[in-house]
């Protein structure tokens, strides 16, 4: 009765009358916790519904990733393990933000019946994850609450997991033959690390004895993947007795002065180009090294320069550049004619990948590049386009999609196919989350192509040089921003204000013009889709002429 969802939804009232509306980003709801409650509550009474509705298994994670401890989020994971499905995103913001609950409960049902394809299941399953804030068990009990409302058959709480762990699990939940199959990360494990150790099984033997484990050093932030760390190793060590590799965990979280995100992770090592705290310049030069973020959907190489703060960094560019080196290695000894020309290989960027990296993936026979919008779901579907479709934005979060149906019929009309390169491939394939970015996956695959490739880190580093670049924003109102009007296929340059695009190409042209043959520069700005800021990107072949043009640039912005 409307008493009874009126008494819920005051058991989880706003913060505040009104509450701060709370937009459906690129990462779902995301704001300080303290204002999370009823929009926890609401996602939970959505989650359920669209559960009932497909009778599927339906995903909700509590987190804010590489944010600051006192922020907290929440992402919904569709029954296909992906993100929301976009045409829900205005129809759970509007309900999340209706003044009235009661009301906006009854407008969500309708718009929910009005949907095309869906049937009255009426079973469904919600699956909850979270990550380590302390927040966020309060904030799962809303979700667990909003969703007992709608009568779902059944709540799993995982408790705390890594964001790609709960869409792989709920991929898993609907895939054909699930049924009555425990519902777990133990499954997760099985899937990553049985794929990396038919991988490793797939290579040339070692020389006897066999060499020491390969040491690699994982920055956690402080959060939810240091958990997961150890579960991962003994699965390794279980399956390919002993395991090849050694992971030290660093920044697990457990210090009193272990902060999340605090001055570690992969946003601050990308961002800040600096050594995450408790890793020693020169204890650890030269040694391999990763970080995570928050959530552990990101992933970034490094190793110690050995002078202060100095690093070298692999970042999602060159994760990329990797795994297409390994992937062409592969394709190229299962058919040296072919060499994968048969497939369709592609490769997708945003406009903030480093122009080297384009230029590197640019060379490589038979790989597609392409440079898509911001934002991890534009570059998902554009990748699901390829039948081997690699992703990755700079800051780390990216993974490899597969048709395996076109892989197999590819290679059946190969004659005289190496056997085992073939499924060398597949196993090396199998390694990557199809849902999402995942930092656990991507580790394993790094470590599996480095090996196969026969490459050490400064190798991996060395595959070509970063031109120097330079990221910048500048605060705007947001009437301001929404008059800037990216190009929508891949933000390179501005339709709108053509004023403002005219003094772009100026300032770069001059800067190029300065420096004569082989020069080259690029520039752009956009407004950021998750701060009030416009973003100014700038590269150019000489630090000093990046400094110029983003300073040039930086006071016509401001
Ligand atoms: P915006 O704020 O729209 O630039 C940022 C990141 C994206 C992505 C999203 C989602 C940069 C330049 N942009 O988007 O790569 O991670 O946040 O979290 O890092
Ligand atoms: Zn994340």
């Amino acid at each position: 009765s409307d008493a009874d969802l009126q008494a819920a939804f005051s058991g989880h009232p706003p913060s505040s009358s009104p509450p701060p509306p709370l937009p459906y980003g690129t990462a779902g709801f995301r704001a300080n916790s303290a204002v999370l409650l009823h929009a926890m509550h609401r996602c939970g009474i959505f989650a359920a519904l669209r559960a009932v509705k497909t009778n599927q298994t339906v995903g909700a994670m509590v987190t804010a990733s590489h944010n600051v401890e006192p922020d907290n989020g929440i992402k919904l994971v569709d029954p296909t393990g992906g993100m929301l499905e976009q045409s829900m995103e205005p129809i759970l913001t509007e309900f999340v933000n209706a003044d009235d609950a009661v009301q906006g409960l009854r407008r969500l049902l309708e718009k929910i019946e009005a949907q095309p394809g869906v049937a009255n299941g009426g079973g469904g399953r919600v699956v909850v994850g979270q990550d380590t804030r302390q927040s966020s068990e309060r904030l799962v009990k809303a979700v667990k609450d909003g969703a007992q409302l709608m009568g779902v058959e059944s709540i799993v709480d995982l408790g705390e997991v890594t964001t790609p762990q709960l869409h792989f699990i709920v991929q898993q939940c609907n895939a054909a033959g699930a049924e009555g199959r425990r519902i777990g990360e133990s499954v997760y494990f099985e899937h990553f690390g049985g794929a990396f150790a038919r991988f490793w099984s797939l290579l040339p033997p070692s020389p006897s004895p066999a060499p020491a484990p390969s040491s690699l050093y994982v920055d956690a932030a402080n959060g939810v993947g240091a958990l997961k760390i150890a579960p991962l190793g003994e699965h390794l060590s279980a399956t390919l007795s002993p395991s090849p590799l050694s992971l030290s965990l660093l920044n697990d979280g457990t210090q009193p002065t272990d902060q999340l995100n605090e001055e570690c992770g992969a946003e601050y090592v990308q961002k800040m180009q600096r050594l995450p705290r408790g890793f020693d310049a020169a204890e650890m030069v030269g040694k391999r090294c990763c970080s995570m973020d928050g959530d552990a959907d990101r992933l970034v190489y490094f190793s110690p320069g050995g002078e202060s703060d100095h690093l070298i960094l692999c970042d999602g560019d060159k994760m990329a550049a990797l795994y297409c080196t390994a992937i062409q290695r592969m394709l190229a000894e299962i058919d040296l004619q072919d060499k994968g020309k048969g497939l369709r290989v592609g490769v997708v960027q945003t406009a903030y990948a480093n122009g080297a990296s384009t230029a590197f993936l640019d060379q490589l026979p038979h790989v597609d590049v392409r440079c898509v919008k911001t934002g991890v779901k534009h570059l998902h579907r554009a990748a699901e386009e390829y039948d081997v479709g690699v992703y990755f934005e700079a800051n780390g979060h990216g993974t490899v999609l597969v048709k395996r149906e076109r892989l197999g019929e590819w290679a059946s009309v190969v004659e005289g196919r190496d056997e085992r390169a073939y499924e060398r491939l597949v196993a090396f394939l199998g390694i990557f989350n199809q849902t999402t970015g995942d930092a656990l996956a991507d580790l394993l695959a790094t470590e599996a192509a480095l090996k196969y490739l026969n490459m050490s880190f400064a190798d991996w580093a060395a595959l070509y040089t970063e031109l120097p670049c330079r990221q910048t924003k500048v605060a705007l109102p947001r009437w301001v921003l929404n008059r800037l009007q990216p190009h929508p296929e891949h933000e390179k340059t501005l339709t709108q204000p053509t004023e403002l695009q005219a003094s772009v190409d100026t300032a770069v042209s001059s800067l190029i013009a300065q420096h004569g043959d082989g020069y080259s520069a690029r520039a752009f700005i956009r407004p950021s889709g998750t701060e009030d800021v416009c973003r100014l990107y700038v590269e150019a072949t000489t630090a000093e002429g990046a400094d110029r043009l983003s300073d040039e640039l930086k006071a016509k912005i401001s």
